[in-house]
């Protein structure tokens, strides 16, 4: 039922989890986490070859923040493909769990099938105007407020009423703490720019593990060979944003935290070709073998 050669809708790819969930029962396992403000499910599928999971160094993998990225969805849900389906690539959960999160904005994501191409936020109901949504990338609980965030709920960059006032950043972000001493490496995927952004980025600020931050990155961006994406510092690349969950997962303590904006450069932007979904996929997979590497032995 799934394939990259279109984009999906939200049932697909969830159906395409379930059929994981019941297809590899010993190594894949689905967790509804929580539900969105509009009362869809939010899943998170563990991929671990451990006969006692949780015990093992992980990796967090998340998409779907911004719903008009579709690109982000694409590349989860073939990131999840390739590691289950294809025998090949066990190698890369061999010391290491995975923990992926394929849409972490549902309403926003099938709003944008629905209604609005370009609807960003997700879709919770503010008490102070009819202007709807929150960017849940303004959501979380690490220098909430500051720079690129609004008060304003009309705004694409609206912070919310308070840090993780969204259910879909409050079910997240409980899920991480919860396995926080496992994580080491956080991964979250947006469009567009072909970039990898390095902590932090509230403010052109370097914490104290940049350069290994920074090298584990180049290493990875080695990998492609299509796309060239280039590697630095979040605010000094792209602009300064607050409340993001790249700095507060590298806030409690996650060693290794990234956002990456897949393609493209801007020609087509949110409105990347589907005959480009595969090879991007394909361009980043080999990539995840350098970071699996390293978390394996890392800290
Ligand atoms: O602004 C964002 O949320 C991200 N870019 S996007 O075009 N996909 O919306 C970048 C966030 C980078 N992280 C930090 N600056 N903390
Ligand atoms: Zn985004």
């Amino acid at each position: 039922n799934m394939d990259w050669t279109s984009y999906h809708r939200l049932s697909d790819i969830y159906a395409f989890l379930t059929y994981l969930n019941t297809t590899y029962p010993k190594l894949v396992q689905l967790t509804q986490i929580g539900t969105s403000y509009e009362k869809r499910p939010l899943y998170v599928l563990r991929i671990s070859s451990s006969s006692s999971p949780g015990t093992r160094p992980a990796i967090w993998i998340d998409g779907g923040f911004h719903a008009r990225e579709w690109i982000s969805p694409a590349v989860v849900t073939y990131i999840i493909q390739q590691l289950v389906e294809v025998p090949a690539n066990a190698n890369l959960f061999s010391n290491v769990d995975w923990y992926i999160m394929p849409v972490m904005n549902p309403d926003g994501y099938e709003y944008t099938h629905t209604n609005d191409r370009y609807w960003r936020k997700t879709r919770s109901v503010s008490s102070t105007s009819t202007c709807r949504g929150v960017d849940p990338n303004r959501n979380f609980a690490f220098k909430w407020g500051g720079m690129s965030t609004s008060s304003d709920p009309c705004s694409d960059l609206y912070k919310g009423t308070k840090a993780f006032s969204e259910p879909e950043t409050l079910a997240m972000s409980n899920f991480i703490i919860g396995k926080s001493k496992q994580i080491k490496l956080y991964l979250t995927f947006h469009s567009y720019g072909q970039t990898i952004l390095v902590p932090y980025g509230y403010d052109v600020v370097y914490p104290p593990d940049y350069n290994e931050l920074l090298a584990l990155a180049d290493n990875a961006s080695t990998k492609f060979v299509k796309y060239e994406y280039t590697v630095g510092n979040s605010a000094a690349l792209l602009y300064p944003v607050a409340g993001s969950s790249d700095d507060w997962a590298k806030s409690i303590g996650i060693k290794y935290s990234y956002t990456v904006e897949l393609p493209d450069d801007g020609t087509e932007g949110f409105a990347l070709s589907p005959s480009e979904i595969l090879p991007v996929c394909q361009d980043f997979f080999p990539a995840l073998d350098v970071f699996a590497t390293k978390v394996a032995t890392c800290c």
